[in-house]
Parts: C-alpha cells; structure tokens; sequence
C-alpha cells in the first residue's frame, strides 16, 4: 500500500491538525521537565530535540510509522549485507569499513572484514613512509604536499574530514583538494607548489569519471614539466579505486592503488581508502580513531530502542517537518569552525540519497521526499541569512552543532561562541510577542516589526570535543538519520540515477564547442543559441 494511503500516514495527517496550532511556549509551559526529557544520548553525542514541534502523542506515531514500515528489519538487512541498493542490485556496507577485525560481514558468501582491514594496514603503512620521509619523491625530496583528485563522493567527505580534523593534521604539510574540471581549480591548487615534494591521490571510484581523469592528466602534465622523467609518476601518483585496469593504463602501478569495493557508496566512502588524504593527515591511529567513532554510532543505531536512537529519532522529526510541517529545508548550523565543509558535505550524502521521486517499486511517492540541506557555521550565518529563518514566512528547521571544549582556547571566546548557539535555539523556539516588544519600549508602530514569532523547531546536538571520534559519530548520525528517511518513503537511498542525464549530455556537447566546423545543432533552440554564442566569443585553445 502507498505509504500516503497507510492508516498510520492518515493518522499522522488527522495528528498534525490537531497539534498544528500549539505554540512550543505553550508546550514548554505545560511540561516543565520537557528540556530535559526530549532528549538522548548516543556514543559520545547528546541530542536535545525538545524544541522540535512535537507531543508526546507525536512521537508515539512516528515510532508505530518506523515500525510499521519495517525499519528494524531494513537496519538488519543493511547490516546483514543483503542488496539493499536495488536498482543497482548492491550491498551497502559502509557500516564493514568500520566494524573491528574480529567481525564478520559476508557479501555473496565472502567475508569481506579481512580485506577491508588489509586495506587500512596498506594505507597506514604508506602514509608512515610518507609522514617520516621514509617515501620520497622522485629526486629525494620529502612529500610536503598532497593533493587529493576526485569529485563529489570521492572529494567531499575527504576535504571535509581533513578541515575537521586539521587541528589534529601535519601542520608542516600542505592537503588541498581539486575537484572541478574548471581549470582555475587546478591552477589556484598547485601554482605555488613544488612538483618534486607534490604527491597526487588519483581518488576514483570508477576511474573513469571525466573531471578527475582530465585532472589527473593535467597533473601527470604538470608534475612531468618538472620533473621530466616518467618514472617520477610512480613516485607522485597513487590511486584510490576500485577499477585496477583503468589504474594501470592511466600509468599508475597497481601496487600504488589503494582499493575498495562496489558495496561502498561514493557518498558513504570517507572512511575507506577514499580517506588516504585524511589518514596522511593525522596518521593512522587518528584515522582508526575515527573508524572507531562511526562503529559506536552503527552499534548504538541497530542496538537502541527506537525512542532513546538518535538516527531514529532525527530521522523521524525530518520526515514529521517536511510531510506534515511543510519544511522545504534544514539548515546545519555548526558552532565550529572546523566544520566549515560539513554543511556542503551533507548536501551530497542528504540530497544525492534521498532526492529521489519514485519507490522502490518505480511509483511515485506521492509526498514530498528528502529536504534541501544547506548552512554556514556559526556565528557567521547569524549576520547573513539568520533573519529570514526568525523573521521570514518560510519554516526553516534547523541542526545547531556545538562543543563544550575549545581546540584553540581564546580568552573567553568559545563561551561567547556557545553562548550565542543556545541564544539562537531560544530565539527561534519561544520569539518575542508584540506586547513584550512594546513592554521593552517599541512604539506600537515598530513593534509587529520587533517582534518574533517563535515556534521554529531546531535540534541541538553537543559532543564535549571534536575528536576523530566524534567526527566519525557526527557523520554516522546523519548516515543513518538519512536512511532512516528513506525507509519510511520507501526509496533507494543509495543509487544516483539523476547525475547521469547531464553527463550524457555533457559529452554530445564537448565536441559541438570544439570542433572547427560550424556543427549542425539539433538541440533546443535555447541551447543551440548559448552554445552558438559560446562558439562566438570563446577563447581559441
Ligand atoms: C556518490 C556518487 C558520486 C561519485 C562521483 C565520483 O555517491 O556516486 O558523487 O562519488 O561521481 O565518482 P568516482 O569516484 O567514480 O570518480
């Protein structure tokens, strides 16, 4: 039955017009240990989701949703390695990249922890030669540089892991990250570097994705103008692929490869070999930190009752504010500012997973699915865009992210910081009435503008430091909170069927910009007329 057509969905609906009018002030007003008891802990991560617009009564319906569309049993399928990823008929077992040595986790029969802990020892016996000196470049200089070549699932998470962890990081060492087949990336990315100290990460799923492989020559190109020895590729390039074959022709020594497998997603690989950068970053042992980070919250996601599990619960809330709220989007607010590229980050692993329309059966859903995540951190975000979520006509849920310990202490500067993260959920939660606008001196022609209406739900999540640890719980969370979302529309989270129409369409047109000829268009005729234009006025090569 369609989900909208389920009696649990229909009393979710009769629910939310019950409740629809009730102001959290209220809310509080009436429960006085509310702040305290819609709340949870998960690993190291507290979850404080009282000021989401929710009764208890709410709760209660979202849990009898999740188990009536058999989330428990989808957590196990996921867990168990069955092909959950059907349209592309995959396992999904990002959850084995983390698991401990002595797990066990079989795909088609084989038990794949082995390799995926065979491939950690190679990835930390490299970055050890690396990080000491003991792996030079080709004319005996250490690697001071290392640039990682990827795009999308294999360049996201990575740059974020390494500007989270970068406290943690070689600060005598430089990481960048190129991933736009834009020349000027790759320009503003090496121009000031040294190709005899510069270490390329080919990091390619597929290896065959067009940005990075035309990236990846032009680095080879770049590296070999110096160095002018083809034998130096096999000193600055390495590869993170699944894909040997492409490997080698692109003139990579295999024994330079650092695999994976197809059950690991682009959008759930950071802790994979698509982490070589990060583990080059802070070692190895931070780097297993962190796997040990994101295997706490996998454990406390399949083993906690669904009221106190934290994916779960903010699973559910997202579900309950876009299909019964009406929220279009969730900022992420983070009060840190080493979790500058997390909000981009989540972009691709909410939006790639769940901006899907169709079930897995091929029907439309019939409501809406995964919302747009966006957001800046803290306090920035404040003196931009902050006033349309307090004051706007749009309901903006949102994910504020805090620590209570400073990595850089500044005077009193991170209570200031923390400070004004719980000001802003308070704000949003119980705003200003006109009359308390008025009662503090606002003429009662300023006062509707003064005035704030509050009700805006937000969650608030706290971890005591960010640590490799709580990075890897943080993502994991989200992980699991997005699939969470997927189950209950009943979508495949894990295929990416909507990147491919631009591609396809992208190679017709390379040619028809370059060719000498004038081309004969058969586009539309908007698209004809911008690429006749473009042929005008580009820049002859
Ligand atoms: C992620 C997607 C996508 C992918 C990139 C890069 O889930 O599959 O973002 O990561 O298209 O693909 P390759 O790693 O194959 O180059």
């Amino acid at each position: 039955m369609k989900l909208i057509d389920r009696p649990i969905w229909q009393a979710l609906t009769v629910h939310h017009q019950q409740v629809d009018h009730l102001h959290l002030r209220q809310i509080f007003a009436d429960d006085p240990l509310r702040g305290e008891r819609l709340s949870s802990q998960g690993a190291d991560l507290f979850l404080d989701y009282s000021k989401q617009r929710i009764t208890d009564e709410t709760l209660g319906l979202l849990m009898r949703l999740a188990r009536e569309c058999g989330l428990s049993e989808h957590i196990e399928g996921m867990f168990n390695g069955d092909k959950i990823n059907a349209t592309e008929q995959r396992a999904v077992l990002h959850v084995a990249l983390r698991a401990t040595p002595d797990e066990r986790i079989t795909v088609d029969g084989v038990d794949v922890i082995p390799q995926v802990q065979a491939v950690l020892n190679h990835m930390a016996d490299f970055s050890d030669a690396i990080r000491s000196g003991a792996r030079r470049g080709h004319t005996g200089q250490p690697i001071r540089n290392i640039i990682n070549i990827g795009i999308g699932g294999s360049d996201l998470g990575p740059e974020m892991a390494y500007e989270a962890l970068r406290h943690y990081s070689r600060r005598d060492m430089i990481f960048r990250f190129i991933s736009n087949v834009d020349g000027t990336d790759f320009e503003e990315m090496t121009h000031d570097l040294n190709p005899e100290e510069t270490l390329f990460i080919v990091c390619s799923k597929s290896f065959t994705t067009l940005e990075t492989l035309t990236n990846a020559h032009a680095a080879r190109a770049w590296s070999l103008r110096t160095l002018r020895d083809k034998r130096s590729v096999q000193r600055h390039f390495v590869a993170v692929s699944t894909n040997a074959e492409g490997v080698a022709e692109f003139g990579i020594d295999p024994a330079n490869m650092f695999a994976f497998w197809d059950w690991v997603g682009g959008r759930y690989s950071m802790e994979s070999a698509v982490g070589l950068s990060t583990m080059l970053a802070v070692g190895p042992a931070r780097f297993r930190a962190m796997l040990a980070g994101f295997h706490a919250m996998d454990l406390h996601f399949r083993n906690t009752p669904f009221e106190r599990n934290l994916p779960v619960l903010m699973g559910l809330l997202a579900v309950w504010n876009n299909n019964f709220l009406g929220a279009h989007t969730v900022a992420v607010l983070p009060y840190d500012y080493y979790l500058k590229r997390f909000p981009a980050y989540l972009q691709q692993l909410t939006m790639e997973s769940n901006g899907k329309h169709v079930t897995l059966d091929g029907e439309r859903v019939g409501t809406q699915t995964g919302p747009i995540y966006w957001g800046e951190p803290g306090t920035n975000g404040q003196h931009s865009f902050y006033q349309l979520i307090h004051q706007g006509t749009r309901l903006v849920p949102c994910d504020f992210i805090g620590f209570s310990q400073q990595l850089n202490p500044l005077g009193y500067q991170h209570d200031m910081l923390m400070a004004n993260l719980f000001a802003q959920s308070e704000a949003l939660a119980f705003g200003k009435t006109i009359a308390q606008a008025q009662a503090e001196g606002s003429s009662p022609a300023l006062a509707a503008h003064r005035s704030f209406e509050g009700n805006r739900p937000s969650n608030t999540i706290l971890a005591e430091r960010l640590t490799p640890e709580t990075l890897g719980q943080l993502v994991a969370l989200y992980e699991h909170s997005v699939f969470t979302q997927g189950v209950i529309w009943g979508i495949d989270s894990f295929d990416q069927w909507g990147v491919e129409l631009g591609k396809a369409l992208a190679q017709r047109i390379t040619p028809e910009l370059e060719s000498h000829d004038e081309p004969e268009l058969t586009h539309d005729s908007s698209t004809n007329a911008l690429i006749r234009r473009y042929r005008r006025t580009r820049t002859s090569q």
